[in-house]
């Protein structure tokens, strides 16, 4: 029966260098490696990857292989050699003329390995090219699915969950596949629930359906991925049948040690627990008048013994704000619950903060609290999914979005990136990383539009080395899903990494966010969030937009660390493209460009509509060079992206042309 879902970044079609084909006939493998789990599956995809791309099967051979036996032998070596001087997870690949040698102290780094070497072998190079030592920068790379029992995903765009269907949980083949697309990009850790526990997701840690998880951890731990759950504070009462869940409370505390000893029992690999209490109706710790610390750690506490771990997330804020409050900021949030406990948390819990202090936003600062727990374990969030980026309709590459938060300098402690903090390079420990709420489902290309696949491998790849470029990954990901030739390449090149500054273009300028339809948070409404109660606002009347987020308004700016605080509190310095988050600016006002803050608005929306038509222009020129399913799929979300856009500028163009009564100077149509 011909397979339902497409095979991505591991298509392999047939495109095997001739050079290649005679080299890789053999496969050389450690005796170590024999029975061990992920040296099996390293040799089954490269088995599998050679023979797909027109080789032969080639023969597997265990025996006592060293780094140098390449230098004389032929084919490809997988060396496990448990003192080479190479981190953990990491290989060393290099092509000797006649072999390609992947050396590693673990086996998961010859997975990665086996799957680099094919990576370059699918890209075209022969396997005497690569070069390369890896060794993985963060050390937690997570995707978070934001999947319902029922079968539904929030804020998925690709269709229905493939791992839950009607309250079931669904393993077969497909599932399969998924697991090693993930760990071919380096993912070892995958939460397969929402994090907002509802229904049925309750009763995933019960002994109906652990067994079956138990069976999804097997298959995810022979390719190095931990599986996690996302757990509702609120168990006790909901499955456990008890009237608190305070987390000082014995009778809690008793209930959760059962329950987490009966779910190792069952699931032993498990990784642990993602948690989202006190926010958007979850229930948490402040129920009870305790903080996110004791709640945390009541948990951690019982997980250690398991070598499980909490990941709490930060985006807590309250969601009944006033509209005409002005003081109130749901910028400051996060920062606020969070950085006066920092140091209080159990050494096996991690924080997980979104990338900016909003909510994912095509544009918003980086989130402050990077710089500001110096003793706390912190990971980074951010959103493959594209829900406020156009649903996996408009194309939007977001690895260059990924790359300024990771750059960002915090200034904690003397210097420190994004990336040095969630790494682990800045305060030396390990439980850090990266999550990402995943873009998949089960339409049959995995993401909806079919270059947003760009964005879940690009997250992968990006995890294990943040120095690729936005470029190099792009590149990477067109070579290997849709082929070689030199002109499609350039021209979806470029069109993805146009892509975000396009979007931006067409719908919320300078950094002000929110001007989405409410609830879906797809196409336009100006005002949709503005007298509502969610902390989301833009402030625009008559004279100018824009929230005033410095000490004389919100405050939001002293969040920073030094020199961070001066740079956004002043309108000079400020980065122009966040203008609006941090300042109140009227449409007549300046910006670097000459240009008045109105004629920006009115130019770049008119602007974002062209540049869609010119990615349609171009896709045209390459359209019979691709598949014919990918043309159709991207054809028609180009489509759809242009119809949107048209929106975007005509309501948002037109909404301040009436509130303003200035005209645009190029006298072009407003309504
Ligand atoms: O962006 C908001 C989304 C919610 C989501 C929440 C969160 C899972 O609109 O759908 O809930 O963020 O991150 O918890």
């Amino acid at each position: 029966m011909e397979q339902k879902w497409t095979k991505l970044w591991l298509a392999y079609p047939e495109r095997m260098r001739q050079e290649n084909l005679e080299i890789v006939t053999k496969i050389h493998a450690s005796e170590s490696c024999q029975g061990d789990r992920l040296a099996v599956s390293a040799v089954r995809e490269l088995t599998a990857g050679i023979t797909a791309m027109g080789g032969k099967l080639p023969e597997v051979i265990y025996e006592t292989v060293c780094e140098q036996c390449g230098q004389t032998g032929e084919g490809i070596y997988l060396v496990l050699a448990e003192n080479a001087n190479i981190g953990a997870e990491g290989y060393r690949l290099n092509g000797t003329g006649r072999s390609a040698v992947i050396v590693a102290k673990d086996t998961r780094g010859l997975l990665y390995g086996a799957f680099a070497l094919l990576r370059h072998m699918s890209m075209g190079e022969t396997v005497c090219e690569p070069s390369e030592t890896v060794v993985p920068v963060m050390p937690l790379r997570m995707l978070n699915h934001w999947d319902n029992m029922d079968g539904s995903i929030e804020r998925g765009y690709s269709g229905q969950s493939f791992f839950f269907v009607q309250n079931e949980i669904v393993i077969n083949d497909r599932t399969g596949d998924y697991i090693r697309y993930m760990a071919s990009v380096g993912i070892n850790g995958i939460v397969i629930n929402n994090v907002n526990v509802r229904g049925r997701a309750n009763e995933l840690i019960t002994a109906e359906l652990l067994p079956k998880l138990q069976t999804l951890s097997c298959m995810m731990q022979d390719y190095g991925i931990r599986l996690f759950l996302s757990v509702n504070f609120a168990a006790p009462i909901r499955i456990g049948g008890l009237e608190s869940a305070d987390p000082l409370d014995p009778a809690a505390i008793g209930w959760w040690k059962s329950k987490i000893d009966e779910i190792y029992r069952f699931v032993p690999e498990l990784g642990g627990f993602l948690i989202k209490a006190d926010s958007e109706g979850n229930h948490g710790p402040y129920a009870y008048g305790r903080d996110h610390a004791q709640g945390a750690n009541m948990l951690a506490d019982l997980l250690r013994e398991h070598g499980g771990i909490v990941i709490w997330r930060c985006f807590v804020y309250n969601a009944g704000q006033d509209w005409r409050d002005k003081k109130t900021d749901r910028a400051k949030a996060a920062y606020e619950h969070f950085v006066k406990l920092d140091g209080q948390f159990r050494e096996n819990v991690i924080l997980q903060v979104k990338n900016g202090p909003m909510d994912f936003q095509i544009r918003e600062p980086i989130s402050p609290l990077f710089g500001a727990m110096k003793k706390t374990n912190l990971m980074l969030e951010v959103q493959v999914a594209q829900e406020y980026t156009g649903h996996q309709i408009d194309l939007c590459y977001l690895i260059p979005l990924y790359k300024e938060v990771l750059d960002f300098q915090t200034y904690a402690d003397g210097e420190a990136t994004v990336e040095e903090v969630v790494s682990g390079a800045k305060y030396g420990n390990r439980l850090c990383g990266m999550a990402a709420v995943t873009n998949t489902g089960d339409d049959e290309n995995w993401t909806g539009h079919d270059l947003a696949a760009a964005n879940t491998y690009g997250y992968g790849r990006l995890c294990m080395d943040p120095s690729l470029s936005a470029e190099t990954i792009a590149r990477e990901w067109i070579r290997q899903t849709i082929g070689h030739d030199a002109e499609v390449e350039r021209v979806i090149l470029d069109m993805l990494l146009r892509s975000r500054e396009i979007y931006e273009n067409y719908t919320c300028p300078l950094g002000i966010g929110w001007m989405v339809t409410p609830a879906t948070h797809y196409g336009p409404s100006v005002n949709g969030y503005e007298y509502d109660h969610w902390g989301t606002y833009h402030r625009a009347d008559h004279l100018g937009i824009g929230v005033d987020r410095t000490s004389a308004g919100t405050g939001y700016t002293m969040q920073y660390n030094e020199p961070n605080a001066s740079m956004y509190e002043h309108r000079e310095t400020c980065p122009e493209e966040l203008l609006l988050f941090f300042h109140r600016v009227l449409y007549t006002e300046k910006l670097k460009s000459g240009k008045t803050l109105i004629q920006h608005i009115y130019d770049t929306h008119f602007l974002g509509v062209e540049q869609v038509k010119e990615m349609i222009a171009a896709w045209k020129t390459i359209a019979d060079k691709v598949p014919e399913r990918m043309n159709e799929n991207v054809s028609e979300r180009l489509d759809r992206q242009l119809y949107i856009a048209r929106e975007w500028c005509d309501q948002v163009n037109s909404f301040f042309w009436r509130i303003s009564g200035i005209p645009d100077e190029q006298g072009r149509t407003l309504y």
